[in-house]
């Protein structure tokens, strides 16, 4: 497999770099799209390996994504892998995920904060919670922390999705994305527990809880009103558990370095 890693970043001065280096350790194809950052984030990967995409103005989480899953294409990626910027998700999970992967041809694997999930912010898992429950009934199937942007797209599920780019931006796009790999494109998402990571630093959130989570389920509802509200997706999303990847932990430290 020809892997690249795609990161949407926006003012992730402070984070950018680290994430970068940490994840050319594992992969050495990695696109950064610099979405209208004012914050200097692009200054940050000056000498580092890396293929930036810079947006003059910001397009949000979805387009960013597409502009960098479409560079990623163009130069022969058969799988991508999506990584926030903000430094919540660690690189060093990225050899579960090609497991996983290669355990997996045709699923989306989702590196899901299964982990300490008591460290998610109250607000934050009340929405990711309503998120689950919605897209899991409109994808057909119980599927683990939806909101995860770090992921595993294999190439022919990338080549499905140009009309959800189409349709759907910013944090709608990953969600729409789900229910298109399942319930249209044949990929089943398979879920790779991974630590929730919230530092006490953390920067305030992109996401908004309210806003963005009205986005997400009326994209939702729009999907089930137009298949009679799809009562099959819900009593297969309540039946059976999300599927966990048969993958081991990560090594501690001692072990990797
Ligand atoms: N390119 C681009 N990236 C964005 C945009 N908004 C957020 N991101 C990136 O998307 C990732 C996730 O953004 P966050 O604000 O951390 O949202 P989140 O991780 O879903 O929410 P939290 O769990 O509260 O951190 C980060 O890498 C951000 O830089 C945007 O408008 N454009
Ligand atoms: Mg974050």
């Amino acid at each position: 497999m020809t892997i690249a890693v795609v990161i949407p970043a926006y003012n992730e001065a402070s984070t950018i770099a680290d994430v970068v280096r940490e994840a050319h350790r594992w992969v050495d194809r990695i696109v950064v799209v610099d979405d209208g950052s004012t914050d200097g984030t692009a200054a940050q990967l000056g000498g580092l390996p890396v293929r930036v995409l810079r947006h003059a103005q910001n397009t949000g989480k979805g387009a960013s994504l597409w502009d960098g899953m479409r560079q990623a294409r163009a130069h022969g990626a058969s799988a991508v892998i999506t990584l926030d910027a903000d430094g919540q998700h660690r690189p060093e999970d990225i050899p579960r995920l090609l497991a996983a992967a290669a355990d997996h041809p045709d699923g989306m694997i989702i590196a899901a904060r299964l982990r300490h999930r008591e460290r998610v912010p109250g607000a934050r898992r009340f929405a990711n919670a309503m998120a689950d429950f919605w897209i899991s009934w409109a994808a057909g199937c119980a599927i683990a922390d939806t909101q995860s942007g770090f992921r595993l797209y294999p190439a022919a599920l990338i080549d499905g999705l140009a009309g959800v780019a189409r349709r759907s931006s910013g944090f709608v796009f990953e969600s729409e994305a789900l229910i298109e790999a399942a319930a249209r494109l044949g990929f089943r998402p398979v879920a790779v527990p991974v630590d929730a990571l919230y530092p006490a630093d953390t920067r305030p959130s992109h996401y908004r809880p309210w806003a963005d989570t009205a986005r997400i389920v009326r994209m939702v509802a729009g999907k089930l009103l137009t298949r009679g509200m799809y009562p099959q997706g819900l009593f297969r999303s309540l039946r059976h558990a999300p599927q966990i990847a048969a993958i081991g932990d990560p090594a501690p430290p001692s072990d990797r370095d």
